[in-house]
């Protein structure tokens, strides 16, 4: 039995996908149509009880929900891929700017796309306001994150998953190339992994 990835377009399969095309790991893909709620339906709901993409089935059965779980996960099996670092004060650095940008950036999208689920309120008003406060923060959260790129790539000069990582989040900001002219850092970046040929290739598959 091999890796299966659940997937749908514009969601953070992406960089998963990624992980498993750098490490070399073979994989099934099995699509989750969002737009046709799948992912609320029981048979879906077996596989991530929180009912998001992406979800990897192990070799061996085992379901693996959270993005940078899985990442981190694909890393640290298949550590001549280099994706991450996998030792000592490197790996302390690298782990503390995953967890940041699952919990604070991932989450904070999510407010964009979602903004119902984060008020009681149903007036509309209201939940634009989510959407709108979600907005300022992304900018705060940018300035941070800007800050922990040490360049080209965040942690120096090799490639890590945590740039695919960065990239699929900067894609979902409103107006990237906008907001990426006040950051240089995160601009060169979003640059240079949005040329390399893998990427270019799950943009299209992934509508990004
Ligand atoms: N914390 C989760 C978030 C996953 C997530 O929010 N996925 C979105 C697509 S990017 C999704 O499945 N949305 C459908 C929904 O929440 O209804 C992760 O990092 O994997």
């Amino acid at each position: 039995m091999s890796y299966t990835l659940y997937w749908a377009t514009s969601s953070g399969a992406f960089v998963v996908e990624a992980v498993l095309e750098l490490a070399g790991v073979p994989f099934d893909k099995v699509l989750v149509d969002l737009d046709n709620d799948e992912h609320t339906k029981d048979e879906f709901k077996g596989i991530n009880p929180m009912k998001q993409v992406p979800a990897l089935k192990l070799p061996d059965g085992t379901i693996m929900t959270e993005s940078a779980a899985i990442c981190l996960y694909l890393a640290e099996t298949h550590p001549e891929s280099k994706l991450f670092p996998l030792s000592g004060v490197a790996r302390a650095k690298a782990t503390r700017v995953l967890f940041y940008l699952a919990s604070n950036v991932y989450e904070t999208i999510l407010r964009l796309s979602y903004p119902g689920r984060y008020t009681a309120s149903s007036d509309a008003s209201d939940v634009k306001a989510v959407q709108t406060g979600a907005a300022a923060r992304l900018v705060d959260l940018m300035s941070v994150t800007e800050g922990f790129v040490v360049g080209p790539y965040l942690l120096g000069k090799e490639l890590s998953f945590l740039d695919i990582y960065l990239f699929m989040l900067l894609g979902w900001y409103p107006k990237p190339e906008e907001t990426l002219a006040k950051f240089p850092k995160q601009k060169v970046l979003f640059e240079t992994v949005g040329k390399i040929p893998l990427i270019v290739k799950l943009k299209e598959t992934y509508k990004m």
